[in-house]
């Protein structure tokens, strides 16, 4: 049976997912845990343990893993690409740092990790269209760096020492529980809530910005499937492309007028958001994901934008 500790529970990915764990793998076995406690996560608190770690401090990861006999590690716990170029040496401290030390404690106990990684983890040298899953990987934020370089550390931790280490590279999420923790993606969570809020958004992306982005619960579904994935199918490890839709801010207006005919769509371009987005790919060749362990998403963008309209009218009323 495994017995998973979360890091980093109280983001975006974490509120959502600790639920989902709890829900197939039993409340008592999924501990979720944060650095700090924060209003609005009575659901994660409520519905099984929680534990207060800084994943920087190995002897506080060491006692909650004795505690509850933890065999699996889901390390969420990170700086995200807007708030570490504001934040650069905070972003290197919790990305590399933090993980170094989970994967240590990892070796040390034989446990699985999971650590995702990001389209950041690419830069303007990598092809932008049809990225494929091995390629040049040469990022300019610092988001980026701290990326790439967790995917190489936990490769070497498996190669090395046989740590079952596993990731994905998401694409920018969009959900409709907890808001995104800062960032370049993050307008086409808020698109959405300004679209029901207001019927109208100022986008700090350019019209014609490709990123590629996908529905919480597909992310949500890719990381039981990778971590559940049989482990003599895997050529790759950290990370996977995984992709549901490439699209840009007028794709998702043109999508939102389906249901909201009045929406109306403006651009307040934010330079420093802007350099990173065009620094990341158009879109990802996500096959190695399809071949390896049989990833595929469930949601396309009108699916996607029908199901947060629908819940965010509901939230927001
Ligand atoms: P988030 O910013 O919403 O949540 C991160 C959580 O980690 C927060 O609750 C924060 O309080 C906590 N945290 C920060 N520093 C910590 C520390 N030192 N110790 C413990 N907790 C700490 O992030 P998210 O969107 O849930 O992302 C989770 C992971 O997925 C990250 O590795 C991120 O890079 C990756 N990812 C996310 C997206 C996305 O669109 N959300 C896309 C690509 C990759
Ligand atoms: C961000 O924009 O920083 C994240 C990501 C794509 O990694 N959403």
């Amino acid at each position: 049976m495994r017995k998973i500790l979360v890091t980093g529970a109280l983001g975006q990915i974490g509120s959502e997912l600790v639920l989902e764990l709890r829900r197939q793998y039993g409340n008592d076995n999924v501990i979720a845990s944060n650095r700090s406690k924060k209003d609005g996560h009575d659901t994660v608190y409520d519905s099984g343990p929680f534990e207060l770690l800084d994943i920087r401090d190995g002897n506080r990861a060491n006692e909650i893993i004795d505690k509850y006999k933890i065999n699996t590690i889901i390390n969420l716990a990170a700086i995200l690409s807007a708030v570490g170029e504001q934040k650069p040496t905070m972003c290197w401290d919790v990305n590399m740092n933090g993980l170094y030390t989970l994967l240590e404690i990892a070796r040390e106990k034989n446990l699985m990790l999971f650590n995702p990684s990001s389209i950041a983890a690419f830069g303007p040298s990598t092809p932008a269209d049809q990225t494929p899953q091995d390629t040049i990987q040469r990022p300019t934020s610092m988001y980026g760096v701290t990326k790439v370089a967790g995917e190489i550390l936990c490769d070497y931790y498996h190669q090395k020492f046989g740590v079952d280490t596993r990731g994905v590279r998401f694409p920018g999420l969009i959900s409709n529980d907890t808001l995104p923790g800062g960032g370049t993606t993050d307008y086409a969570v808020h698109i959405y809530y300004e679209a029901i809020r207001k019927k109208s958004y100022t986008s700090f992306i350019r019209k014609g910005t490709k990123m590629d982005m996908m529905y919480m619960p597909d992310a949500i579904k890719s990381i039981v499937e990778l971590m559940e994935a049989d482990p003599t199918k895997l050529v790759h490890r950290n990370a996977f492309n995984i992709t549901a839709m490439s699209v840009a801010p007028e794709d998702i207006e043109a999508s939102i007028k389906k249901f909201i005919p009045e929406f109306t769509l403006d651009y307040d371009v934010d330079p420093v958001r802007q350099a990173i987005a065009d620094s990341w790919p158009n879109s990802l060749d996500a096959s190695a994901a399809k071949a390896e362990w049989g990833y595929e998403p469930d949601y396309d963008l009108d699916k996607m934008t029908k199901d947060m309209l629908d819940t965010l009218s509901e939230k927001l009323k």
